[in-house]
């Protein structure tokens, strides 16, 4: 039916190539692309390529009160779905059906509250007809629910009523529709019961449809328009009569004759928009790499900086007078305090150049939670590593309390410049520079590497870089 559409194995394993990238540093719009272009492929085409001969979702969209629910129930004749005088009345999608659903509707389950009715009068056969919660309805994470289900429809029947078909949120709606290719009926609900009347309404909801090249010509007929009518206190319904255009809209989208060709140009929309939506996120994957090394090339840049003035000071001999039993202690201390200056200098950038990005972990603008348990860690180690190699070059004949002179020695040197041992010592350790050396060098390291652990929260936060072939797997033609 469709020219070569990728197999639905091609678009799972897309969705996967999209749920590796994180495009949070880029910017909300574009994790929003990338996210669409997961529920389209994922969502909708995989299932829908499985089979295509699956029943078809009508979405009933449209504004609260425009009478979404009432129109449900009136094709019905049951209380489907409470209708009335709130607004919004209906805040999770209903689905009327026989019982079954199609796959399409599987994710959306995941994603949304909703409950399924099991029809005694079943809608015609081969469509699942959802009423729809009102756009301001939105599930937890600030999505309107309606859109959700815009996703994953394959035809849509919008209903507004004569007062509000005008509205923006109205038109976002049939726009959105539009650009998955759904064929849709408009109908007009609660009109004035006179039929010129009805027909200056139409005519004027044609006219702006066609302006926005939603339907193809400006002409009335196009709308399909519902009469003020009583409603049954029971059925929450109007009479049969009051919504056969509708019913008779429904039930041609029903016919197994036109199913396919619903089916066909939801697929080929949804590619369209798929790949459009690709495109982008290819581009957006690229702009995220730059965006990478813009990032994380002055948090390099300001960790390295205050790694040099920390060993520098270490050097100079500001730790000089701690005494050998704080050491650590002054060490890890001095190290947390530069890890934590070089990540509020770093947050302070990333503030300017990706608003967001730091906002939401505010543990970005001091050292890490952990830093200072990691650095008396590390400084331990380097500690025990010294004390071993001097152990080890200082001569046999050396009793405990002379060896363990010459180690604090070598330590006390490797922190103050101005260190003066004892003679003994001395000579000791001048046939041996390169113990004060290797002890001096191998802490500098330890400094370092502890600044570099306490960055390394800046690298989790842009999450983890893209593979090189991540761009052609973004797209629906690569092969499996
Ligand atoms: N008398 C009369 N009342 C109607 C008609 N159509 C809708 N209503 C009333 O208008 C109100 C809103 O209708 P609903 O069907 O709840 O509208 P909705 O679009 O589902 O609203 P939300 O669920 O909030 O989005 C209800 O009180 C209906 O009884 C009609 O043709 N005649
Ligand atoms: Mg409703």
């Amino acid at each position: 039916m469709i020219d070569h559409p990728p197999s639905p194995d091609r678009l799972r394993s897309l969705v996967a190539a999209l749920e590796r990238i994180d495009l949070l540093a880029v910017g909300e719009a574009a994790e929003a692309q990338r996210c669409r272009a997961a529920i389209t492929a994922g969502h909708y085409l995989a299932p829908r390529l499985s089979d295509e001969s699956d029943k078809i979702v009508i979405a009933v969209v449209g504004p609260s009160g425009g009478g979404k629910s009432t129109i449900v129930n009136s094709i019905a004749q049951r209380r489907i779905s409470d209708a009335g005088p709130l607004r919004p009345t209906t805040s999770e999608p209903v689905a009327w059906t026989d019982g079954m659903v199609p796959a399409t509707f599987d994710g959306l389950r995941s994603r949304i509250p909703g409950s399924l009715v099991d029809s005694l009068r079943p809608p015609p056969e081969g469509v699942v007809v959802v009423d729809t919660p009102p756009p301001e309805v939105l599930d937890s994470s600030g999505v309107p629910i309606v859109r959700q289900i815009l996703e994953v429809a394959d035809a849509v029947v919008f209903v507004a009523g004569a007062t509000r078909y005008a509205d923006a949120d109205a038109f976002a709606l049939i726009e959105m529709a539009a650009q998955r290719g759904l064929p849709t009926v408009m109908v007009l609900n609660r009109l004035p019961t006179t039929p010129e009347l009805q027909q200056v309404i139409a005519a004027d909801f044609a006219a702006k449809l066609a302006a926005r090249r939603l339907i193809p010509r400006p002409a009335a007929e196009l709308v399909t328009t519902v009469a003020e009518g009583p409603v049954s206190p029971d059925t929450l319904a109007l009479a049969p009569e009051a919504v056969a255009r509708v019913t008779k809209d429904i039930e041609a989208m029903a016919d197994p004759q036109s199913r396919p060709g619903i089916v066909a140009a939801a697929v080929t929309g949804s590619l369209r928009l798929l790949s459009g939506d690709l495109a982008a996120v290819r581009g957006h994957v690229i702009d995220g790499a730059v965006r990478r090394v813009e990032l994380l090339d002055p948090m390099r840049a300001m960790y390295r900086d205050e790694a040099r003035r920390l060993i520098a000071e270490v050097r100079r001999g500001k730790l000089a007078s701690v005494g050998s039993d704080r050491l650590i202690e002054g060490l890890s201390s001095a190290a947390t305090r530069r890890a934590g200056l070089a990540a509020r200098a770093t947050a302070e950038i990333w503030h300017e150049l990706a608003p967001g990005l730091v906002e939401q972990v505010p543990d970005l603008f001091g050292h890490g939670a952990g830093t200072l348990a990691a650095a008396r860690d590390r400084l331990g180690f380097w500690l025990a590593d010294i004390e071993e190699l001097a152990r080890r070059r200082s001569p046999r004949r050396f009793g405990r309390r002379k060896r363990r002179r010459l180690i604090d020695s070598v330590l006390q040197a490797s922190i103050d410049p101005r260190h003066s041992p004892d003679s003994r010592t001395a000579r000791r350790l001048a046939t041996t520079p390169e113990l004060v050396e290797s002890a001096r060098d191998r802490l500098a390291d330890e400094l370092r590497g502890i600044l570099e652990t306490d960055s390394l929260r800046f690298v989790e936060r842009l999450g983890p870089a893209v593979s090189g072939n991540i761009l052609t797997e973004l797209s629906t033609e690569a092969s499996v």
